[in-house]
């Protein structure tokens, strides 16, 4: 081979990775439709339309479809109605989340999420509710459009873990230690640790300055001082935290194991540690990675949201039907 032949090959298979992305997985692009009204006692599906589309693949492991806004723990549920052999369905009640698992095609997908419901026990539900679509592992926060995923990793570090977490890409999307901002995604993010996860903020560089150094967000300051600090963009920390305890201090940010939560702090509440943990409830158990709005990020259509809205029905009853009318 001259070095000019050597020269367009090089150039070839650049361009050819430039143009599919990292490897051959293409991300599917799911759309939907369906923005409906909601009456109590009934069932209604979540969708009208569904489409997944996918370059190079026919089939895929999940489909994951979360009340993403609006969820009553214990009166709403979603329920896969009609027959689908290749498709189980599982109800995660905390999360709010009903799991399609195949393989199956992205066909036999489409079908299910078609005869996907939402119904409520409650006889007089409130609010509205929002649905997203997943096609993947990590969840998708519509209000970020980020995806969420807790790593299992026992016993690592936090630096280990900012390095691991910058290792890791979703569909070409640039991984990072999660920086939480808002109080859902700050919610969202503790119910999917649920237990210990290192996130990107840290006080290392100078004691009680405590900032994330992580992701879009790199170099934000949020909070200044200990547990009677100051509250700077949004910070949930834990009832006394941060606290900065022991010879050697505490530097690191985690979300907090459920069973040490306490002065009112919600689920998923943060706490300060040293960079290897601690012992006990405080035993470093992993990370949780967020994916989305770093430079060079790809963009994605891999979920989609349909939203549902409550209506006041009355039902009308005469002998031989009983039909249901919208009143707005
Ligand atoms: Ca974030
Ligand atoms: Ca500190
Ligand atoms: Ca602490």
């Amino acid at each position: 081979m001259n070095y000019k032949s050597l020269f367009y090959s090089v150039v070839c298979c650049l361009f050819t990775a430039m143009v599919h992305g990292q490897g051959a997985d293409l991300p599917p692009v799911v759309s939907a439709t369906g923005d409906q009204i909601y009456c109590p006692s009934a069932s209604v599906p979540i969708v009208v339309s569904i489409s997944i589309t996918d370059p190079d693949d026919t089939t895929t492991s999940a489909v994951y479809i979360q009340i993403s806004n609006g969820y009553i723990n214990g009166e709403d549920v979603l329920t896969l109605t009609g027959s689908h052999p290749n498709i189980t369905a599982s109800w995660d009640v905390i999360e709010g989340e009903l799991s399609l698992n195949g393989p199956a095609t992205y066909t036999e997908f489409e079908a299910a999420v078609l005869e996907t419901e939402f119904s409520s026990t409650s006889p007089a539900p409130s609010g509205n509710r929002q649905f997203s679509i997943t096609v993947g592992e990590p969840n998708f926060l519509p209000s970020t459009q980020h995806y969420y995923e807790f790593v299992s990793a026992p016993g690592i570090s936090w630096t280990a873990a900012e390095s691991a977490a910058a290792a890791r890409t979703y569909f070409g999307l640039q991984g990072y230690l999660v920086t939480l901002t808002t109080q859902e995604e700050a919610d969202f993010s503790g119910a999917q640790a649920s237990g210990f996860g290192w996130i990107g903020a840290t006080d290392v560089a100078v004691e009680g300055e405590w900032r994330w150094v992580t992701g879009p967000e790199a170099g934000t300051q949020f909070w200044q001082g200990r547990s009677n600090g100051t509250e700077l963009t949004f910070a949930n920390w834990n009832g006394g935290e941060p606290n900065n305890v022991g010879r050697n201090g505490e530097d690191y940010a985690h979300i907090a194991a459920a069973s040490v939560i306490r002065g009112g702090a919600p689920i998923g509440a943060w706490n300060d540690l040293p960079n290897n943990g601690g012992g006990g409830a405080y035993a470093s158990q992993g990370y949780v990675v967020e994916y989305g709005g770093m430079p060079g990020d790809p963009v994605l259509n891999i979920s989609a949201t349909t939203s549902l809205g409550r209506s006041t029905c009355h039902i009308i009853t005469n002998k031989r039907i009983t039909y249901r009318v919208k009143k707005d």
